[in-house]
């Protein structure tokens, strides 16, 4: 099997994360504070990720210091890549004075843990992103909750991967979908379903459908599990790229790449429009075509400004709120992330 070329998309990883680190005005330490607290009954709120290196979580923060602000409320940030991590990391919250948690879990099956914390702790609670799931194997819908629509937006992705083959003229018969699979993660297993659906009702036949299972839910995962697939598939002509996340479709655009395959033999369509600013940027284009931009706004200072005054005022948010995205490609990028905050 081929390895992953490390030098080379993690220096793109290194410098996407750099560039964006340097716009923001959060630090990417495991846990840090802004600001402290000015005096006794002040707000407290804790905003815990699990990937706090990935652009996308960075903005969430941002987002979040930037409600701290307004509100203003006391924000303590936490990166907490593993369960244990994110359990001790509530423990110290609650020691601390916090009132409350915004939480994108490590681990959606912590949720019962996550809930008996802080129910013990009296911290209200709103996860994002990625929704608990209980003993039972269902989501936790009892709490509170803001993701994206993700089928949805899989499906946005799936139409506009069916609309680039039929401008590209490619057939049925020459082209195929690999799809970067995670599907222990309800909604990236949404978003991957979602553009499969919609691209076998566009006519591509099942059998050209491949999923590919990445082991880590990162770029050196994703380039993994597309280089199994090209290796297994060598007479595909045509490549539809799909996945979860930016992360996911990177690591397969570098996997086709590898490979020799052409950027006019494939196109490949990310989600969260944050995690790959440095590849639209690039003056020579890949075959990475586009991202669903998602609204990193919503979730950070959305779900922090939902938390105090929920803390403060006794407004309980709504128990779902889902959030779309939109289509972003190298013509328009620029624009719609000056529009939306993410970059200046
Ligand atoms: C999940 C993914 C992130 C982002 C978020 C909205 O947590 O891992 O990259 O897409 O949902």
């Amino acid at each position: 099997m081929k390895k992953f070329p490390r030098g080379l998309p993690l220096s793109t990883l290194t410098a996407s994360t750099c560039l964006l680190a340097a716009l923001l005005t959060t630090g990417c330490g495991p846990s840090a504070e802004t600001p402290p607290p000015t005096k006794a009954g002040a707000v407290k709120i804790g905003f815990l990720v699990k990937q706090p290196d990935e652009p996308w979580f960075q903005l969430e923060w941002k987002f979040a210091e930037k409600a701290a602000q307004a509100m203003p409320f006391s924000l303590v940030k936490i990166g907490a890549t593993d369960g244990e991590k994110a359990l001790t990391a509530i423990d110290n919250l609650a020691a601390g004075g916090a009132q409350g948690l915004v939480i994108c879990t490590p681990d959606t099956k912590l949720g019962p843990a996550i809930v008996a914390k802080a129910k013990a702790a009296k911290l209200k609670l709103i996860s994002v992103d990625d929704r608990f799931v209980g003993a039972d194997g269902q989501p936790m819908t009892g709490v509170h909750y803001l993701g994206i629509s993700a089928r949805k937006i899989g499906e946005s992705v799936g139409q506009t991967l069916a609309s680039e083959m039929k401008r590209r003229g490619w057939t049925a018969a020459d082209t195929a979908l690999c799809a970067i699979t995670f599907d222990e993660l309800a909604t990236a297993k949404e978003r991957t379903d979602g553009a499969s659906t919609v691209l076998t009702a566009a006519g591509l036949p099942k059998e050209r459908i491949f999923r590919a299972p990445m082991r880590t839910a990162d770029i050196p995962g994703a380039f993994d599990a597309a280089n199994n697939l090209l290796t297994q598939q060598p007479n595909v002509k045509h490549w539809l790229v799909c996945g979860s996340n930016d992360n996911a479709v990177l690591g397969a655009v570098r996997a086709l790449e590898g490979r020799g395959v052409a950027v006019e033999n494939a196109v490949a369509i990310g989600i969260n429009g944050t995690d790959c600013i440095v590849e639209l940027e690039k003056t020579k284009a890949t075959s990475f075509y586009g991202s669903m931009l998602l609204s990193a706004k919503e979730h950070g200072y959305k779900t922090s400004e939902m938390l105090y005054r929920w803390i403060k005022d006794g407004v309980e948010p709504p128990l779902e709120t889902r959030t779309i995205g939109t289509l972003i490609t190298r013509e328009n990028f620029r624009q719609v992330l000056k529009e939306q905050g993410v970059r200046d």
